[in-house]
This record gives C-alpha cells, structure tokens and sequence, in this order.
C-alpha cells in the first residue's frame, strides 16, 4: 500500500492544476486528457509550433523507424480511422501534419503556450506547487508538472575545432532550417551514422556533387522496404483494436513477432530462414528473431554476422564493405538503423567514406575538414558540412531543466544517472511526472505505446489524489532504490551494457554510463504499473 502523510496545502490556489512541458506527441495527449476531466492544464512550449521531435528534426530523410499505423495515437477510434498514412514508414513532414491535425482536432492550440521554454521548477513544500519560470521572465505555479520533454530533445554538438571558420554552410540534422536547404551541385560532408546521418546520406546523394561521410561507428541497419501504405492501411483499419491491444502487451510496443527459440539451439539453415524472412519482411523485428540474440555472445555474433554478410553483398568494393561493416560492439546493443538504400549509396562514384578510426577529426579549416595525424594531415574540400552527430538521451531535457525539490536540484541527484521510481516519478521531487522518463521501456519501444500508457497512468494517478482530497505525491526512496536496482539487474542480463551507446550515456563526455531504459518489455511494465496503482500507488507517498 502506499504510505499516506498528512498535511494540507498552505497560501492561495496556483495558477493552474497541471503544467505541462512541451507539446510533442506526449504533451499533447496529456493536454488532452486533461481538459477533458476539467482540469485547468496548460502546456508551455520552446518551439513555434506543435509536434516535439517531428518539429525540429526536418533534415532531408527524416522518418520514423516504427510503421506509422503502430507510431499513432490509439485513444480515439475516430481519429485512426480517419487519419491516412500515405507510407508504411511515415516521413517528418506527414508526422508534423498529424501533431498539428490533433492539436486542431481537439482545440488544444489554445492552452499551449509557444517560443517559451521553461528554465527552471521550484517546489514550494507548504503550498504544495511548483514555481516554473520560463525564458521570458515570467512565472507560473501549478499543482502538478508533467515533463513531456522527450527523449532525444537535446542534441549533443560536439565541439570541433575551427567548424567557425568554415567559409560554407553548416547544419546540424537536429535543427534543420525550416525552409530547408539547397544541396544541389554542392560537395556536401556528413559526420555521423547513426539513423539520422544514414537517413539524411540515402537522401542526399543523389542530388549532391559530392559526398564525404565521416565514420566512427557504423550502424547496422536493416532494410525499411519502404512503400505505399493502402493495404497495410486498409488491414489495419478492420484490426485497430486487436493491433493495439497486442502492442500494449507486447515486449516492443508494436507488432513483432517474439521468437520463443534460442539461436543457439536452432539449426543453421533454420536459422538462416528466419533471418531472411524477417530481413524480407523488414525493420526492427530482425532482432526479435531469437530470444537469445542480445542475451548470449554466440548467438549475438551471428546475427551480426548475417547483416554483415547482407552489407558485402551490397558494397561493390570489398574493402569499403569491410569499413561499413560494424564489429565492435554486439548487434541491437545500439539502436539499430532501418534504412531504404543507404548502403547501395557507396557504389556511386561520387560518394565516399572516411573512418575517423583510421583519420580522426583534428580540426576544420575555411575550406573543409582536416583528418589524420601529424605528418599525415590530409583536407576534404567541402561547400556545406552537415552534423548529424546525436542527443543527450533521455536525461538531457530533464537535467537542462534547474529543478529544485526538497533540497537539491535533480541534475545533482542524478549525477551519478538517473534515478526514478517506474520512470514516473523521483524521490525528493514531489508532484512532478516524467512521460517515458529513464527507467521506463521509453526509447526500447514503439515511443506512442509508452507516451499513450504513461499519460493513462498520470491521468489516473491525478484522478485518484482528486477523488481522495489528496493534493501530494512522491516517489518513496525505497521503492526508487529497488526500481533502479531492478532496471539495473535486467540491464546487466543482457549484452546491453557493453556497447558506448546513447542508452548508456556513452556518447556524452563526462555522463555516467549506465543503462537508462527499462528491458523488461513494455507489456510486462504494463502489468507493473498497472499493479502499482491498483494498490493504491504503492510504492508512493500520498498526502
Ligand atoms: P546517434 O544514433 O547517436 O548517432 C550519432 C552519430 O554521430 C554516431 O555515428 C556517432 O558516432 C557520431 N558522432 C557523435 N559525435 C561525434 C564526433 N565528435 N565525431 C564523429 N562522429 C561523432 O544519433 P541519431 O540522431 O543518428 O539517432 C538518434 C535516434 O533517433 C536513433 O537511434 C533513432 O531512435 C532515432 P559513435 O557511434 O558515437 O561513434
């Protein structure tokens, strides 16, 4: 049960019930949700427009790596039959249509606040509120705060040298211009290869003069066989209920089926067969094809294998297949890449790639970037340099944020990682809600099933304090303690752990490595979380 203290909120009544910050597709159904059972919410926004993730991210490519029908609101019959998604693989500028269709649908424009962003919470334990204050000076009080901040909302911008200097343009993929930009003709460097770099290089190539990718780490990735969507469309609208009631449960949050046979155990061309089916079928069930591909080295080491063996058959030129091909970190430990051609864009006579393993980075200069070590210098001329180099995953939204609860600040808590209660809550911070927060399924899974399950929760959370004249509620330590140990443990029976990924905190100097999601699977921390609140929110202290 959960653990009641007494107490009343002293002073006048805030501002507003609920804040909420941003206005992605989690805000937006929280808003939602909200207005609907009467409270007075209000989300505040840094962007000009709606749409999280989807509003600043318009680099050429852009596309989700989830089948629009799975990456889509399911809460309102009305709006999945209505809404058509015109590729199975839906691109930025269909998702930011849809973000902005269901802010208009349900009117939610007029309690969003835009081109603000929050700078800092204070939490004021006798009136029981939040003091939030946003960039342009003014503060708000609210009851409750929901961080619908995203999880990969903060690029990370690696510093490199003299990239000032440089005579041509730069963008980031993270902050593309809104108007886009003239790639045509031009000799155009791409660092990075993770999904927006694949994603940004298949688009580009066939329009630029040149192009140089830097490499440290390639990806794998398999392919999306994106396409035309009417079918897959049209079977989806007569199942919607049966598809989502299936994601809900499932260990990813969209329809994939969950292999029960280890690889070790199968023979080879059964092994074999199963791969080329779901490479066939494509995206990122390939590494749901046997239980033990992220749990044994051995079974790891040949999925691997086979992808490698897909690249070499794509690369015409062995030695840059060899390059493409990843082998330092196990297979699915990284987000793994779904891509429509990228590989087959090394075959062109006017692409090529540089391994920063082999030629680091040393610095950038007015007329492009210098690799290679001293003695061994060597510039690629370039017109137009195009990062595409990550996030601050997971943790980098919340700790931008100065959030003061009882005593220090979150980012000051969470120095050594994150530490929450179901990804919801944290300890010391009372009232204050994560939306697919760090040690929630968040970033492992289809991110609409999770927003759409965590803004249930809160909303029910917020009823149930309402319906009980309860106005406080607070992560306890001890179940926060036992959470992060959990996350923890099932982290560390997986080969997760030994890859330098966002997950892990890797790619960000000086941030503690630990693994951030929850790999329970999403349908097994449904039954937790649903089981947490039946119990009157054990696990948490109500006042
Ligand atoms: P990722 O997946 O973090 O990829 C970033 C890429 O940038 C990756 O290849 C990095 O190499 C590379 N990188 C980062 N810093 C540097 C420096 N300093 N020098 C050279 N290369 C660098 O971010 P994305 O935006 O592509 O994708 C994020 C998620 O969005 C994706 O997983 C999907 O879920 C959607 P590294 O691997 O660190 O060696």
């Amino acid at each position: 049960m959960s653990e009641r203290i007494s107490g009343t909120p002293q002073g006048s009544a805030p501002d507003l019930d609920v804040l909420v910050i941003g206005a992605g597709f989690a805000g937006l159904y929280q808003l939602h949700r909200l207005r609907r059972l009467g409270y007075r919410a209000r989300i505040i926004e840094a962007g000009d427009d709606v749409g999280g993730t989807w509003y600043w991210n318009r680099y050429p490519g852009a596309r989700c790596d989830i089948e629009s029908v799975e990456y889509s609101y399911s809460f309102d019959p009305e709006l999945q039959q209505e809404w058509d998604w015109s590729e199975r693989y839906a691109a930025q500028p269909e998702l930011l249509s849809y973000a902005r269709h269901v802010a208009d649908r349900y009117g939610l424009r007029e309690d969003i606040t835009f081109g603000t962003r929050v700078e800092r919470l204070d939490w004021d334990d006798d009136a029981y509120r939040w003091t939030v204050t946003t960039d342009d000076g003014t503060s708000r009080t609210a009851r409750y705060v929901i961080a619908a901040t995203g999880c990969l909302s903060v690029p990370s911008r690696p510093v490199f040298e003299g990239l000032e200097d440089f005579a041509g343009e730069v963008y980031w993929t993270s902050g593309w211009p809104h108007d886009g930009v003239d790639l045509a003709g031009k000799r155009v460097a791409v660092i990075g290869t993770g999904s927006s770099g694949l994603q940004t290089i298949t688009a580009i190539a066939p329009v630029v003069a040149e192009l140089t990718v830097f490499q440290r780490t390639p990806s794998f990735a398999v392919p999306a066989h994106n396409g035309p969507n009417e079918e897959r469309l049209a079977e989806a609208r007569k199942h919607y209920p049966e598809i989502r009631e299936y994601s809900r449960m499932s260990r990813t949050g969209f329809r994939c089926p969950e292999s029960q046979r280890t690889l070790t155990e199968t023979g080879a061309e059964e092994v074999r067969r199963e791969f080329d089916t779901r490479w066939a079928d494509g995206g990122l069930c390939f590494s749901s094809a046997f239980k033990d591909v992220l749990r044994d080295a051995r079974a790891n080491e040949i999925a691997a294998e086979y992808v490698r063996a897909r690249i070499r058959a794509k690369v015409r030129d062995p030695e840059l297949a060899e390059k493409l091909s990843p082998r330092t970190y196990p297979i699915a430990s990284k987000r793994m890449c779904v891509d429509t051609g990228y590989f087959e864009v090394y075959n062109q006579d006017h692409v090529s790639l540089v391994d920063l393993n082999e030629q680091p980075v040393r610095r950038i200069t007015a007329r492009g970037i210098v690799t290679g070590g001293a003695g061994h210098e060597r510039t690629y001329d370039c017109d137009v340099i195009v990062l595409a180099t990550g996030f601050d995953a997971m943790t980098g939204a919340l700790n931008a944020m100065e959030i003061r609860g009882d005593g220090r600040t979150l980012r000051e808590k969470w120095e050594h990682g994150p530490r929450t209660y179901l990804g919801l809550m944290s300890a010391g911070f009372p009232n204050l809600f994560m939306v697919t927060g760090p040690q929630s399924p968040s970033v492992l899974s289809n991110m609409m099933t999770s927003v759409e399950y965590h803004v249930d929760w809160i909303t029910r959370a917020l009823e149930y304090l309402r319906e009980h004249g309860l106005h406080r509620m607070e992560a306890a330590p001890e179940a926060e303690d036992n959470w992060v140990n959990t996350t923890n443990d099932l982290a560390d029976l997986t080969l997760m752990p030994q890859a330098a990924s966002w997950y892990m905190g890797a790619n960000i100097p000086g941030k503690q490595r630990v693994f951030m999601p929850f790999i329970g699977g999403v349908g097994t921390y449904r039954q937790i979380g649903d089981g947490v609140a039946v119990a009157h929110y054990h696990g948490f202290e109500l006042a």
